[in-house]
């Protein structure tokens, strides 16, 4: 029986993406599961799986060509019996997009609004906020708002009946962005560039998509969040020695990096300064305090910096953390990481200490409100009282939004991660 394979949805927010390998041939026997070609979206690459087991029919689409959600991308020749097999584990991944869409029931009232065809967009947009109106918008395009901190409402939809799309969004912020006169540049303005073949020889090479969207992150971050960068430094020396011996007996991927170590020391601090791992409502005028805490953790890959997300760190003991960051930083660089695992984090960490360097200013991740930079540790003599002694240091930089956080608060929490790291019972002190 022939069945079309089609780009199923993956994550809240992503509707399209560039196919960057093709992972088999026609007459190709696949098994349920293995990858079928892998997929670019602005979030991750994705590995799309075939849903059933089979030979490849027919390839429907280029290395290279922009597909998305639903779009049919190979035909398989399936047995009748492996897809019976295989239906029920693997609805979800194959189902279209509509019908995944009318899954979703948050903020239901939000789904049903329909304006008549024939009411102009912008009046039917302008018109709602406090008339007791709810903007046309699907529950991803609401979070997305509320994450950028703005009023939905204020939004003006392009889509029927004046629906919000992402795109609405994105739109929104930029024309707020240039009415604010903001000197600095989006994403997408920039000043004319000069005429470079006057001086030499150039080379126009496309930006991949999560170089895209680092840079829409960084410059959505670097010009709307007032930031403060505090740094300190943490005497490691005892932590090394049983990291080291930790190590001698673990497996390669149970092994305890200085990472996983800083992941749990952060989310006990984060405990302890509830307002580090919270964020930002303007629009309400709100703080949003999570009572979860997920860390982001910084992975230097050839694609570009992903940050992929260890959940409940708190809850976890730093072998469940150190096996947990192997295998997600492992994904991570083979590209092999779904945008779900990316998504979701309070606090971040860029442990950039394995290269070098002796401190920088990391921004921070909005809608975050503090990011904890590490840089490399090295000995230097640290004055005991009496004399200079060789200490095992290692620098830290905490930089934190200045809205939400005070310049003590900040010293305070990147102090208390000092000492954290010199005296680990820190760490135990309190209930969990
Ligand atoms: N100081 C000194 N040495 C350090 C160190 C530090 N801060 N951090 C790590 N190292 C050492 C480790 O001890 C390890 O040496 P050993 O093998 O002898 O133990 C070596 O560097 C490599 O560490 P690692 O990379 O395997 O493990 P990690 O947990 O420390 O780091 C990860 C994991 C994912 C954070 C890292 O691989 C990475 O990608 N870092 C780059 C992050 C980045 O790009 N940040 C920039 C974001 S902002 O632009």
């Amino acid at each position: 029986m022939k069945q079309e394979i089609n780009i199923p949805e993956v994550s809240e927010g992503v509707t399209s993406g560039t196919v960057v390998a093709l992972s088999v041939e026609p007459g190709d026997q696949v098994v349920p599961d293995q990858t079928l070609l892998e997929w670019e979206t602005d979030k991750a690459v994705v590995a799309i799986p075939s849903p059933f087991a089979g030979e490849i029919k027919e390839i429907c689409v280029d290395l290279g060509a922009e597909v998305a959600i639903g779009d049919v991308v190979m035909v398989l020749e399936t047995s009748e019996n492996s897809q019976t097999q295989t239906e029920e584990d693997t609805a979800a991944s194959v189902m279209p997009v509509t019908e995944a869409a009318e899954e979703v029931t948050e903020e239901p009232v939000a789904e049903v609004v329909s304006e008549p065809l024939s009411v102009p967009k912008q009046q039917v947009v302008e018109n709602l906020p406090g008339q007791g109106h709810i903007a046309a918008a699907a529950p991803s395009v609401r979070r997305l708002a509320r994450e950028l901190g703005i009023d939905i409402h204020q939004v003006p939809g392009t889509g029927i009946g004046g629906r919000i799309s992402a795109e609405d969004i994105n739109t929104y912020v930029s024309r707020r962005m240039r009415q604010a006169g903001s000197q600095v540049a989006t994403a997408d303005i920039q000043r004319p560039l000069p005429d470079f073949s006057r001086f030499g020889q150039s080379h126009r090479q496309p930006l991949s998509k999560v170089r895209q969207l680092t840079a829409e992150v960084m410059t959505y971050a670097w010009s709307t969040i007032p930031m403060v960068t505090q740094q300190d430094e943490a005497i490691i020396g005892p932590v090394e020695e049983f990291r080291k011996t930790f190590n001698k007996k673990a497996e390669p991927n149970t092994r305890l990096t200085m990472t996983a170590f800083l992941t749990k020391v952060c989310a006990v601090a984060l405990k302890t300064f509830p307002e580090f791992n919270s964020t930002l409502d303007l629009a309400n005028h709100e703080l949003i305090r999570h009572d979860f805490i997920n860390i982001g953790v910084a992975v230097d890959t050839p694609a570009g910096l992903l940050v992929p997300v260890i959940r409940e760190v708190d809850r976890k003991g730093i072998e469940t953390i150190a096996t947990e960051l192997n295998t997600l930083a492992e994904k991570t660089r083979e590209r092999k990481i779904g945008p779900s695992e990316l998504e979701g984090g309070t606090f971040t960490i860029s442990n950039l200490g394995g290269i070098g360097g002796t401190s920088f200013t990391p921004i921070v991740y909005a809608p975050q409100v503090a990011i904890l930079g590490v840089s490399k540790a090295g000995i230097k003599p640290v004055w005991d009282g009496a004399e200079f002694v060789p200490q095992l240091v290692l620098p830290l930089c905490l930089t934190y939004d200045h809205r939400v956080i005070d310049g003590a608060a900040g010293a305070r929490f990147l102090r208390w991660i000092c000492q954290a790291l010199e005296n680990p019972l820190n760490l135990v002190m309190k209930d969990e």
